[in-house]
């Protein structure tokens, strides 16, 4: 069955087309076999959630927003399995709230750099950085640690989806504010992160996107005040009581 076989009644037609959309990654080249796996991780977690966003991780979404908002430099980081699923809504976020795009991989191979990039290209991205990978992030071997250095090296405020918790604590260490999605509350970009977005990538970009549209005017104090009032050890426990409680009705 294709993605577009797959009736909009079947009850578990997201999981199914996101599937269709990893798989037709790694066979386009974009994303890792690696990425399946992560796929299936981050699947079992959705499921415990219920599937839905929790309104903490709403909160996480609108805080994210202000921060790229607030930002000076902000840069989305865009990997194998976000630009597979997300690619149309990566674009237009980073349109939205003025950010680069950066390819940065953690299986880095310079085809797969190139396959990610024209992907993003063909849904809409205008620019993509992440090709040129001339600077360095300190404290990670060399394929996972190179960046371009007018890219995330220069960053303020980065938003990394589904990362592995290694390259998530370099780039925390840098100073720079991180913002992490990523579905497992347990796990340690999410720990690590200034604002951990636990909730699917197929809902949280175009939560981030909607929040950054409704607060694009707001001015600086405002956003400041929407920053600071998001808590992100709450965030992370409010998630880790959503799975663990199994219970799929309560918020
Ligand atoms: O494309 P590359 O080479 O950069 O590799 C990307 C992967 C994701 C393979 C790599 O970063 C990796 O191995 O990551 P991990 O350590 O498996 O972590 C991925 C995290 O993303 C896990 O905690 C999953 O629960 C989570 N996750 C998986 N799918 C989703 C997700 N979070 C949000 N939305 C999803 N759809």
């Amino acid at each position: 069955m294709s993605e577009a076989e797959i009736p909009d009644d079947h009850p578990r037609h997201d999981s199914l087309v996101t599937r269709h959309r990893i798989e037709d990654g790694v066979d386009d080249g974009i994303t890792s076999r690696q990425g399946l796996i992560a796929q299936g991780r981050g699947e079992a977690f959705d499921y415990l959630l219920g599937e839905r966003t929790l309104p903490s991780a709403d909160a996480a979404a609108r805080a994210a927003a202000a921060h790229l908002l607030l930002a000076e430099h902000p840069v989305v980081s865009v990997n194998g399995n976000a630009a597979a699923l997300v690619p149309s809504e990566l674009a237009v976020l980073a349109d939205t709230v003025g950010a680069d795009l950066e390819v940065n991989l953690f299986n880095r191979t310079e085809e797969r750099v190139t396959a990610i990039a024209n992907h993003l290209r063909e849904h809409g991205a205008t620019e993509v950085k992440g090709l040129r990978a001339d600077a360095r992030i300190p404290n990670l071997d060399h394929k996972r640690g190179r960046v371009d250095a007018d890219g995330i090296a220069d960053a303020d405020v980065v938003l990394v989806p589904l990362e592995d918790g290694d390259r998530a604590s370099a780039l925390a260490a840098l100073g720079k504010v991180e913002i992490v999605i990523d579905l497992n509350p347990l796990s340690r970009s999410a720990q690590v992160a200034d604002v951990p977005v636990v909730d699917n990538i197929l809902r949280a970009v175009p939560a981030i996107t909607a929040h950054a549209r409704e607060i694009a005017d707001a001015d600086h104090e405002t956003l400041r005040r929407i920053v600071e009032a998001f808590d992100p050890e709450n965030a992370i426990a409010d998630a880790e009581r959503a799975v663990r409680s199994g219970d799929l009705e309560s918020d």
